[in-house]
């Protein structure tokens, strides 16, 4: 039977049990490799239920939970009104294959909270918005080269899994295998916050560049911030190369800010993926951008993208619920502020426990990144090669400790975590006094696995 490789001081046995009937039906046990928890060094939970900030597994344990499903749950689980959007859309059928209303009013509220969207497409996942968005962008300019980040992930579209263990190099490798290395080729790998590589990938493929590609604020290597002024600048270098701007804003949109990281920085892209919040937890994606563009695709022009369930109605309504909830003010202002003190929290946690950290942080979404021993005071992640130096063990051993106090973190270092609406302060100070003591109890654990290591 497969078991837990790391012994915690709670009991998973049901989740033990689910998870070895799991492995023999679904590679690796799971529907996405992530929640495999196999980069903490553990088998997976099996959750029972989500109510406001909290999970339940099968095995009765409750978690204040910061993975809210990766980003979509900004109101926290089974929120009342969507589970009442969900019900009443449930009496009227689930999929009809047909345009309906639904997906108007969603389309209405996207394009009045992204000034750069004036036209959407729905389709049914953040991988689908980008694949779509980049067939869009070459088919537009006619170029077939899309620059992306060093560690940016657009979902698994071919294209964009290129390793950025190959070094940001000038012609991509692909970083799995089934990729065509001639879908990797048109691919051209620089690394994030580095103004002046991208602007020798432009020179090196100059009028060969349909688009750069990019999270405006990185979210899956954890939380990167771009410097100031860097999206100004990739903006007007893509403008000045007649490439397209694509920001990646599945992670972003509508949870940095109403009007996502674009909205913030204020920096407008030619196409935005979105995802994740606009389905507000069931299985959705769009891309947008200006009429003009967005009347290439088909049926109004030649681009063809399409799909049955795209624009499904029971994840319109939970969509339109969600942003419903939603405005520029509320609830943003006091999520930042959770977000804050939970930084500070977790500084000041690790400070006092001599772990060397860095924190990054856009309003709800943060990442504690557990630095090299080494590391400078003040040192930051910048990009995917910094991230790259991370503790990746003590962050396991973090992960652990805190599942065992009660709190359900991303399960690798090179996630977001996500504060919801239906968090507290007092779930915040909760999840601070736990990873003060989680961070102690690493810092010994480090500290002998280091002497050993030396004697
Ligand atoms: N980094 C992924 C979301 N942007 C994690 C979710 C998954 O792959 O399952």
């Amino acid at each position: 039977m497969a078991k837990a490789k790391v012994k915690t001081g709670i009991s998973f046995e049901k989740s033990s049990k689910l998870y070895s009937r799991a492995v023999d039906l679904m590679p690796g046990g799971v529907s996405s490799p992530v929640r495999s928890f196999k980069s903490v060094g553990l088998a997976p939970v099996f959750v029972q239920s989500g109510h406001g900030a909290y999970l339940k597994d099968v095995d009765g344990n409750r978690y204040i939970d910061y993975v809210m499903s990766y980003g979509p749950l900004i109101l926290g689980h089974a929120h009342p009104a969507l589970r009442a959007a969900l019900a009443k859309q449930l009496g009227k059928g689930t999929s009809f294959g047909c345009c309906s209303p639904l997906e108007i009013e969603l389309a209405e509220m996207i394009t009045h909270a992204f000034a750069s969207i004036e036209m959407v497409r729905f389709v049914n996942s953040g991988t689908e918005a980008a694949m779509s968005a980049i067939r869009l962008a070459r088919g537009a300019t006619g170029r077939e080269i899309i620059i992306k980040m060093a560690g940016g992930y657009h979902g698994h579209v071919d294209a964009m899994l290129v390793s950025a263990g190959s070094g940001a190099t000038t012609h991509g490798v692909p970083s799995s295998p089934g990729i065509l290395r001639s879908s990797a080729q048109s691919t051209v790998v620089v690394p994030f916050n580095d103004i002046s590589a991208l602007q020798a990938a432009f020179d090196a493929h100059s009028g060969a560049i349909a688009a750069v590609m990019m999270e405006p604020i990185m979210g899956n290597i954890g939380v990167v911030l771009p410097e100031q002024d860097y999206l100004r600048k990739v903006r007007d270098l893509c403008r000045s190369a007649g490439a397209l701007l694509i920001f990646d804003e599945v992670m972003t949109g509508f949870r940095v800010s109403f009007s996502g990281a674009q909205g913030l920085y204020g920096v407008m892209p030619d196409i935005t993926c979105l995802g994740k919040i606009i389905g507000g937890g069931l299985p959705v994606g769009a891309y947008g951008g200006s009429r003009k563009l967005m009347n290439q695709i088909s049926p109004a022009g030649p681009v063809y993208q399409a799909g049955t369930l795209s624009g499904n109605p029971l994840a319109m309504a939970a969509g339109l619920a969600t942003l419903q909830a939603l405005d520029p003010e509320s609830p943003y202002a006091p999520l930042a502020l959770m977000g804050k003190r939970l930084e500070e929290g977790l500084i000041a946690a690790a400070d006092n426990a001599g772990v060397p950290v860095a924190v990054a942080r856009a309003g709800s979404m943060l990442t504690l990144f557990f630095l090299p021993r080494h590391a400078d005071a003040g040192a930051t992640i910048s990009n995917y090669a910094d991230a790259l130096t991370c503790d990746t063990a003590a962050y396991a051993c973090f992960f652990t400790s805190m599942l065992e106090q009660g709190v359900m973190l991303p399960p690798s270092q090179f996630e977001a975590w996500f504060i919801s609406a239906a968090h507290t302060m007092d779930d915040i100070e909760d999840t601070i006094t736990k990873a003060g003591t989680a961070l102690n109890r690493c810092a010994k654990l480090m500290a002998r696995k280091n002497t050993a290591a030396v004697a």
